[in-house]
């Protein structure tokens, strides 16, 4: 069996979870799936994220969003957990569901870390790389959609969401940067990262997210 990830990235407030509840419903209500599970080695749909997607990561999630207590954390302890959540993550749930064949929608991966701890917190990159590959012992994702929107907006629909976590709560100074490191990853990875434009309406977005996995769905199957 032979299963794939797709990955949705970008600053905070960009869109992702609005449109992963959105696309995992068409998938399942437009007969998609069903589809997919006659014609190709999809067996079933699953949704997840980083960090949090597992009861362990669930743990490493609240300490590095939510802490106690007024101890800063240092910025490596940061990256180590990210990697931490990660490499359990990958081990007890991606690789066991993919080989199963299931077709993952994921909040977040890999270049979460690069733009957030590499362009961010201006930790250095070859650490960042090997710590990933440990973490994913060579998991890639299938496709990347790095939903784009300014800082400024994305921080604003987070804000007028709710009270901000640890990261959100950052400057903008880094959220911009973590922008810039979206931005020149989706530029050295044209083939895996697809950019959709998400300073639109919910409803515009979700259509070019459809067509995205649309094309690549077909090319899958073609392979
Ligand atoms: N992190 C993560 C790292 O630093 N390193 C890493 O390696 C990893 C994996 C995770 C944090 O961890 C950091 C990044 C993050 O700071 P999280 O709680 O999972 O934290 O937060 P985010 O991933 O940032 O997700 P958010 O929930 O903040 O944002 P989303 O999911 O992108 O946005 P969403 O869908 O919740 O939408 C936000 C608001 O905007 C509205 C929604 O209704 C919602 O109210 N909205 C729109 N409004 C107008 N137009 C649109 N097109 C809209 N789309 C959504």
């Amino acid at each position: 069996m032979q299963g794939r990830l797709i990955v949705f990235e970008g600053v905070e407030g960009c869109g992702k979870t609005t449109q992963i509840a959105r696309s995992q419903t068409w998938l399942l209500e437009s007969g998609l799936l069903a589809q997919l599970k006659t014609q190709s080695q999809i067996s079933h749909l699953v949704v997840t994220r980083e960090p949090g997607g597992t009861e362990l990561c669930q743990a490493i999630r609240q300490l590095l969003l939510h802490p106690t207590g007024q101890e800063a954390m240092q910025n490596r302890t940061e990256l180590l957990l990210y990697a931490a959540d990660r490499s359990q993550h990958v081990a007890g749930f991606l690789k066991p569901q993919l080989a199963k064949g299931a077709l993952v929608l994921c909040d977040r991966f890999t270049d979460s870390t690069i733009a957030y701890q590499g362009y961010g917190r201006r930790l250095d990159r070859n650490l960042i790389d090997q710590l990933n590959q440990i973490a994913t012992d060579g998991l890639t994702s299938d496709l990347t959609l790095w939903l784009d929107v300014a800082v400024e907006v994305g921080l604003m629909r987070a804000k007028q969401r709710g009270t901000g976590d640890r990261i959100e709560q950052a400057t903008l100074d880094f959220h911009q940067r973590v922008q810039q490191g979206f931005t020149e990853l989706a530029q050295a990875h044209p083939q895996r990262i697809v950019r959709i434009d998400a300073s639109r309406s919910e409803e515009q977005v979700f259509k070019d997210i459809q067509a995205a996995i649309q094309h690549h769905l077909k090319r899958w199957q073609a392979a």
